[in-house]
């Protein structure tokens, strides 16, 4: 199929956006129903304690209230919450979907109030008086390891929820011991808060007389849902319906189905009416999982030229109150990425997964990688500063060349393709690393704290293929596209994945118009809806366009060969010998040519059938991948620091990033900024306190600093191309990308700037408070 690209690989512009912009969009919250009852939560105010009195007449006698509910009524009914990464060996304890007698962290659901509007349900939610005998909680993620602190679980011999031991590496030790020399580093990737603007909303729709649930989800994964909602309420799965209206963001966050998911249904169904829930941004603050929450130790072994040789890593990771869907596993990702792009040859790690009087943790945006490339970008900076290296020498020292790959690290993952040196050398050249060191050697010898940060990193994207899928999933890692061809030729994209800000409705639609030679306006891209999308998996992973743009392609294929064949019986021709491009069918050696649209026609009227077929054009499409993608990136940034209230300034910021093909640019540079803006956010400023009580203490935008634009210097971005061979596109994942150098690459320039001070290490995030006392510390050393 020769395909002239018009679109594919143009900066077109989100057609989701006018209507976003415009406040013409659906979210879930938007919907009213007949009817419709809303819920509010009663959420524990402790850490850790029994539930001792429970008692809902006050709120049940409050006007507009329709019920209240406690797990008393849900015992052996409904629940537990879905969890799908049970790792063999690991001390899983069902989460209820409301506290069955006890609390496990500040913002826990204990019970729901139904009340005719929200005002009222949580006029009535603040009437249910709940006694807790509150028990000390376990808040610091290494003090629940110590001998004596108090349990989350009394049930359990300790808040270890999973333990990976590290395994016996002969050739590790021998490179250890033959080293030039060793650098070990406490590490802490603070807990962060994926903040969509979106908070998560339900509207939960049973139907007595069809026996339906309609199910309106904030969720990254309305097939997912579907299933674990079909679950926990004992539902056959065909009689749900799951649809992810407009979706405000997730990163990561809205992969989970929560308890309040499986909850409305459940109340719905009880009452029969339609109920909604919203939660208020100190409910996402509290109750919506958060993200990282690792502290790390790790000792890298290097030679005299800066090579680094072996690492020897521990993940200490917080897993929260609960284990969430995916939550114990995030820490394998850091394992497997442990390496980044170098040539590390041994590697030993060790995982505890740690239970902890919180919320839970879960993926979010780079889910494990971020940590990875975070741990061995700090190991590079501290391997050059011990050997008085440039630190961008050393990492391209340490770079794989690009003729190994597919390469298989120590950590057992498959890079599909790279071309890092090339990466480097842009990157190089576009910052002019050598004038801005004299710059900044200028500056320095001025006065001033200025400091050049560099990461070098890839990470893996295109989740799956589905040998790593988890029976509890019920499903694998393919995605799904179903194309329904028109009679004038228009088409409808029906896609498993479930974007909610990443674009897709855009490059789907830039893909299809391409491949059959029509308007952009020809192509409807639908997503999100299990009554409409049969099969889908959804998003994550940045998945997206690798596993979710190729099942378009594939289905497009399908398409082609059978409008070919359309066309071949029309001039009585043999459809090997059709050519199909620029949106006509030509025979070799022929004069005839048929159009697109007329092939649609005739495959709709099918007046002239066509022996064999069956009259339509449509096609279903699943795409397995055989392995995943590695995309890979340069970061550099030059920061100033003021000597005398340690404020950060970021005065430039440059990322050269590879994902192979790119379908649209525009859309390409979006996902880069908002995961570097991300990446920065955890690095400078962003993090989520409990205090010694696990209360929260940022449970508002107050407390909780989100990074604001006039932070920010223009973006200087820019790209190599080195395909991917797993796909027909070529193409890898962007959606996380940013998040996985930034971070470190901040954190370097940051220790740059105060090296001349001789401060050594920071941890995150970089509030002026802390570089301040970095600076303070360091002259009174002197
Ligand atoms: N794209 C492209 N060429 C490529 C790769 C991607 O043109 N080589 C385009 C895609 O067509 C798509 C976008 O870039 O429009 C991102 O695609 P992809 O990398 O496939 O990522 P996903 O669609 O799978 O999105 C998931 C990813 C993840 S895991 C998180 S977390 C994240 C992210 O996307 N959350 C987001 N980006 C987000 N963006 C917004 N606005 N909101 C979120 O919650």
């Amino acid at each position: 199929m020769a395909v002239k690209p018009v679109h594919v690989g143009q900066r077109i512009k989100r057609r989701e956006d006018p209507r976003l912009i415009r406040g013409l969009a659906t979210y879930t919250d938007d919907l009213k129903l007949h009817g419709m009852l809303h819920a509010a939560f009663v959420r524990s105010p402790y850490a850790a304690g029994r539930i001792g009195k429970l008692d809902v007449q006050r709120a049940l006698a409050m006007p507009g209230v329709v019920g209240v509910f406690s797990f008393d009524e849900l015992r052996g009914k409904v629940g537990p919450a879905p969890c799908t990464a049970v790792m063999p060996g690991m001390q899983h304890v069902p989460y209820p979907l409301l506290a069955d007698g006890r609390v496990l962290y500040v913002g826990q659901p204990v019970a729901v109030v139904v009340a005719k509007d929200r005002y009222q349900a949580r006029d009535a939610a603040l009437e249910v008086e709940i006694e807790i005998e509150d028990r000390p909680a376990v808040v610091e993620l290494e003090a629940a390891l110590e001998p004596g602190a108090p349990r989350v679980y009394d049930e359990l011999p300790s808040n270890v929820c999973w333990h990976q031991p590290p395994a016996a590496d002969a050739k590790l030790d021998q490179l250890f011991a033959s080293a030039h020399g060793t650098v070990s580093l406490r590490l802490v990737n603070q807990r962060v808060a994926p903040l969509s603007m979106e908070g998560r909303a339900i509207l939960a729709h049973w139907e007595e007389g069809p026996q339906k649930l309609t199910l309106w989800s904030s969720t990254q994964t309305p097939h997912g849902a579907k299933q674990q909602v079909a679950m926990c309420l004992g539902i056959p799965e065909l009689r749900i319906r799951v649809i992810a209206p407009e979706v405000g963001g997730g990163f990561g966050c809205k992969i989970p189905t929560y308890a309040e998911e499986c909850l409305l249904p459940w109340l719905s169904r009880r009452l029969r009416k339609p109920v909604k829930w919203a939660e208020t941004r100190t409910e996402n603050l509290l109750a919506t999982t958060h993200g990282r929450g690792h502290v790390e130790y790790i000792d890298a072994a290097y030679r005299e030229d800066g090579k680094v040789l072996a690492l020897r890593g521990k993940t200490i990771a917080d897993v929260g109150a609960f284990a969430s869907m995916l939550g114990a596993a995030i820490p394998t990702f850091t394992h497997l990425l442990a390496c980044g792009p170098y040539g590390i040859q041994a590697v030993s790690w060790e995982i505890v997964d740690v239970y902890t009087n919180t919320m839970a943790t879960e993926a979010y945006r780079g889910a494990g990688r971020p940590e990875a490339a975070y741990i061995v970008e700090r190991v590079m900076d501290e391997v050059a500063r011990r050997l008085g290296l440039d630190r961008v020498e050393v990492r391209r020292r340490n770079l794989l060349a690009k003729d190994v790959f597919p390469y298989t690290t120590p950590t057992g993952a498959v890079y599909d393709s790279g071309n890092y040196q090339a990466a480097l050398a842009k990157a190089l050249e576009r910052f002019d690393w050598t004038k801005a060191l004299a710059e900044r050697d200028r500056r320095r010898a001025a006065g001033e704290l200025v400091g050049l940060g560099v990461a070098t990193f890839t990470e893996i994207c295109g989740l799956g293929p589905s040998t790593g899928a988890s029976p509890l999933d019920r499903r694998g890692t393919w995605e799904s596209a179903e194309l329904r061809v028109e009679p004038t030729g228009a088409v409808t994209v029906m896609t498993g994945v479930s974007p909610h800000g990443q674009g897709q409705e855009t490059a789907f639609a830039q893909m299809v118009a391409d491949a059959f030679g029509i308007g952009l306006d020809d192509v409807t891209v639908v997503h999100g809806d299990t009554d409409v999308v049969t099969h889908g998996v959804g998003t994550f992973g940045s998945r997206g366009l690798v596993v979710g743009g190729t099942a378009v392609h594939m289905a497009i294929g399908k398409i082609v060969a059978k409008a070919k064949k359309i066309a071949a019986h029309k001039f009585k021709a043999d459809p090997e010998r059709i050519d199909f491009s620029d949106g006509f069918f030509t025979q070799q050696g022929a004069e005839w040519r048929l159009s697109w649209t007329d092939v649609a026609m005739a495959a709709h009227l099918w007046n002239e059938p066509v022996p064999g077929e069956e009259p339509g054009l449509e096609a279903v499409a699943r795409f397995e991948p055989t392995g995943t993608t590695f995309p890979f990136g340069v970061h550099f940034c030059q920061v100033s620091v003021d000597r005398d209230t340690g404020e950060l300034a970021l005065e430039r910021f440059l990322s050269v990033d590879d994902v192979g093909t790119v379908v649209n640019p525009l859309l390409a540079d979006g996902q880069r900024l908002g995961g570097i803006v991300q990446g920065l956010g955890q690095a400078w400023c962003e993090e989520v306190r409990y205090d010694e009580n696990g209360q929260l203490i940022t449970a508002t935008l107050m407390d909780y600093v989100m990074p604001r634009a006039s932070m920010f210097p223009r973006f200087e971005l820019d790209m190599t191309c080195t395909p991917s061979p797993l796909n027909p596109l070529g193409a890898k994942g962007i959606g996380e990308l940013g998040t996985i150098g930034a971070t470190p690459c901040l954190v370097s320039a940051a220790l740059d700037a105060l090296a001349p001070l001789g401060v050594t290490h920071l941890d995150m995030p970089l509030k002026s408070e802390r570089l301040w006392r970095a600076i303070r510390d360091a002259g009174s050393a002197r």
